[in-house]
């Protein structure tokens, strides 16, 4: 393999524990849903410690999240696993286990066992296996929900379409049962199986006979040849009946009222991509855990999809009903339901994009450049299973697959925006010109899409990439000479916050030193996190600079004087200053405005596209 696929290989881990560890600040955070939400903090200490990393979030709940690496599965590199165990169906249910979303518990005379079953799948195939098809869950939903969606005879039906690739017997099966289970039967038409060239034995005879005896109308569809999740997708729909597509990952369990919701919003307007509220399903226990429903879909600016807090006024305007559906830029990308003739209007899925990545990002800027819109419905709540690795093989390597994908995306739909994405991101500028996206840009004139710019201008208002209307840089220091830069150092990719800090400033803009700043407004950087001042406390002389999630609050807005050269925090009235002692981890402080170098800043520009 080349070198950078080596580097990816060892990444990926690293882009799903972020992802793993969004779930996790969206449980940890679910509580504040009813408490006072403006200035919430997510304080979180990472800390690595071997192949374990541990988090102090800001109640002192301390998450422990095993980190696993390693080549995906097959018998040849997975320890003391056989061809015949990876080949069969471990399914051994117990009546009461994992109960109303309960954690499973395995008997410490299994635990060696349970480890090397890990391997599998990724996540712990022994609870799971140990948990009924039709286990209880609770009902998660808020109270008013409960009435809102009662109404469900004019409501369209649904093709369910789950596509796997060497899924477990029991997370699959757990996930056609709690659709069965916990959906009106009169909205659902059939379900759609989308085998994607799996290998394992029980996934062939075992599951045709399986699915021919269920209450509801189910396929088992074949790709002969991988596919990738996409194209896969795409054959289920092309094979779909019912009036709206809902897709769900095979790994999935559905609670009371799921779909309900789903279907009222597409059937008040077709145009409307819906999404439920994904809770999570732990890796380890099979614990179902409720997350937290403030939380919008975006990304960062190397387009990895990420969860953000909602900003203070959108949180507002919400409280008036916070079961009501809202609007966000972008989808995770396996749980979502879509009228399907609109579906197929807007051209479906980029047939050209392989196995995994970069297709909710694609869906996500065409439906809202293209006339419809995405929204999250409250009261609609579906668990999926977050694993920390992916367990399947990346043919042509797992760098080549994400990154082809995510430079279609930017090709195809984000304008100046591409240059900046190349610009950060050399592992897709290789691929750019490798794609030939000449009928996709076909499809954006044919329906007369919008520009990116229309997308952030008016459905990410509060996006943090650069723009003419904006300063995108470095924020240097007078008196020392040094640069700016978000927080760094182990673990910092999962740390959404931190001291803001000073280090050399570097020749080849990097990241951490890149800072956008709107005049009077914030001072933002990736990941959505803003120049803050979070001490309301003006007794301390020198409140410190943080680093935090971006909130749109007012002590997170500057003002950048020309003439003194000042970053005034306009909150306080007070300037930034460097820190007192000349130790570069100290973090920066507000103090009174007195014009020394060390409170004067050059702004840097630098080109971006
Ligand atoms: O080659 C493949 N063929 C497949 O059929 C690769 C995958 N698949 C199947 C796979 O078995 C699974 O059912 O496709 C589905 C998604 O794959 P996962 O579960 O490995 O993906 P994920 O949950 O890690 O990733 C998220 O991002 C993906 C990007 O391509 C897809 O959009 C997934 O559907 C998506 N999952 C979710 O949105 C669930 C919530 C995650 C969050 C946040
Ligand atoms: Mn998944």
């Amino acid at each position: 393999m080349m070198a950078p696929c080596r580097r990816l290989l060892r990444l990926l881990p690293v882009i799903l524990t972020v992802t793993v560890l969004s779930a996790v600040l969206l449980w940890t955070t679910r509580e504040a849903d009813s408490s006072e939400d403006s200035d919430r903090e997510y304080w979180l200490a990472v800390r690595s410690a071997g192949e374990q990393r541990e988090y102090v979030d800001h109640k002192g709940i301390r998450v422990v999240v095993g980190h696993y690496m390693g080549d995906p599965a097959s018998a040849a590199n997975m320890p003391n696993l056989t061809d015949e165990v990876i080949n069969s169906n471990m399914f051994d249910p117990k009546p009461n286990e994992g109960k109303n979303g309960q954690p499973v518990m395995i008997p410490p005379s299994q635990l060696v066992k349970m480890r090397q079953l890990f391997h599998i799948n990724r996540f712990n195939l022994m609870a799971s296996d140990r948990i009924p098809l039709n286990r209880s869950l609770p009902d998660v939903r808020k109270k008013r929900c409960t009435n809102k969606y009662k109404k469900i005879d004019n409501l369209p039906d649904t093709s369910i379409i789950i596509v796997f690739h060497n899924e477990a017997w029991s997370t699959l099966l757990r996930t056609v049962h709690s659709v069965i289970n916990r959906s009106p039967r009169s909205l659902l038409n059939e379900i759609l199986l989308v085998d994607d060239a799996s290998t394992r034995a029980f996934l062939k005879k075992p599951l045709d006979d399986y699915v021919a005896q269920l209450p509801v109308r189910t396929k088992v569809i074949r790709v002969p040849k991988r596919a990738g999740l996409v194209r896969a997708r795409l054959m289920g729909a092309r094979r779909a009946e019912g009036k709206v597509l809902t897709f769900l990952d095979a790994h999935c369990e559905c609670t009371t009222g799921w779909l309900e919701s789903l279907l009222a919003r597409i059937a008040e307007d077709r145009t409307r991509v819906v999404c439920p509220v994904i809770d999570i399903i732990s890796d380890d226990t099979f614990a179902y855990v409720r997350s937290f429903e403030l939380h919008w879909g975006a990304f960062n600016w190397e387009l990895h999809f990420r969860w953000y807090t909602l900003g203070g006024g959108e949180i507002k305007r919400r409280k008036q009903d916070i079961s009501e559906p809202f609007k966000t830029p972008a989808m995770a990308g396996g749980l979502f339901a879509m009228d399907r003739e609109y579906f197929f209007e807007l051209g479906g899925y980029d047939e050209h994009m392989e196995i995994w990545g970069g297709e909710n990002l694609e869906m996500s800027f065409r439906v809202w450049q293209c006339g419809g819109s995405i929204e999250i419905v409250p009261c609609s709540h579906v668990g999926h299973l977050f694993r920390k690795s992916s367990p399947y093989t990346f043919p042509g390597g797992v760098g080549e697959i994400l990154y082809s994908n995510l430079a279609r995306v930017a090709v195809v739909w984000m304008d100046e925006w591409k240059e900046f994405f190349f610009k950060f991101t050399p592992e897709a500028a290789r691929l750019r010109d490798k794609q030939s996206v000449r009928s996709r840009l076909e499809l954006r004139e044919r329906l007369k899409c919008k520009s990116f710019e229309w997308y952030l201008d008016n459905v990410w208002p509060q996006h943090f990439f650069p723009k003419e209307d904006r300063f995108f840089g470095k924020i240097r220091n007078r008196r020392t000479g040094e640069c700016l830069h978000k927080p760094t150092g182990k673990g910092s990719l999962n740390q959404p916050m931190g001291a803001a800090g000073m280090s050399p400033c570097e020749t080849e803009p990097i990241l951490v030193q890149m800072f956008v700043m709107i005049q009077g407004g914030p001072v933002m950087t990736d990941e959505s996190v803003c120049l803050d001042a979070p001490e309301r406390d003006h007794s301390t002389t020198q409140p410190k600079v943080r680093i935090m999630a971006c909130s749109g609050l007012n002590r997170q807005n500057w003002n950048f004087n020309p003439r003194t050269l000042a970053m005034e925090h306009i909150a306080s009235g007070m300037c930034l200053d460097l820190p007192r002692s000349d130790n570069t981890e100290d973090s920066l402080v507000l103090e009174s405005c007195n014009g020394y170098p060390g409170q004067q800043w050059v702004l840097e520009d630098v080109a971006w596209k």
